[in-house]
């Protein structure tokens, strides 16, 4: 069901402290840590702690949870203050764009020139 922690997903094990991750930000609904594999000096990963499988289904099915995740994108920019020299949050959706975990998370890239169109 929409929302509940799903056994297999990596995300909902961060989520539940099973799986380690460098946190950064949590609110009641959402937690920002690291990205392992970090794209510019900041990644942050924005996750709902309710699982949804993407950003899309996140807005259907908690709409005032997916304005908290653009929310905490926001402030975590201005946190790593990224926010002058401009920051992209970025949704990638279905696996042909990318996604590979499918619990719904927003990346926040910023610290470098970010050049357009992206790859
Ligand atoms: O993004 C999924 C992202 O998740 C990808 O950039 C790597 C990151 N990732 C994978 N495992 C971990 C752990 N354990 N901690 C932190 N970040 C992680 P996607 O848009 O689905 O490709």
């Amino acid at each position: 069901m929409a929302g509940e922690p799903q056994g297999d997903c990596l995300f909902c094990k961060i989520v539940a402290g099973e799986v380690p991750a460098t946190v950064v930000r949590e609110s009641e609904t959402t937690l920002a840590f690291r990205d392992i594999n970090p794209q510019a000096p900041t990644h942050v990963l924005v996750i709902p702690k309710a699982h949804h499988t993407d950003a899309a289904a996140l807005a259907a099915e908690a709409p005032e949870i997916a304005a908290d995740v653009l929310r905490e994108a926001g402030e975590i920019a201005r946190q790593e203050k990224t926010e002058d020299d401009g920051y992209r949050i970025v949704f990638n959706t279905g696996a042909g764009a990318g996604q590979t975990v499918f619990h719904a998370h927003a990346h926040v890239l910023g610290g470098r020139g970010l050049t357009w169109p992206p790859g």
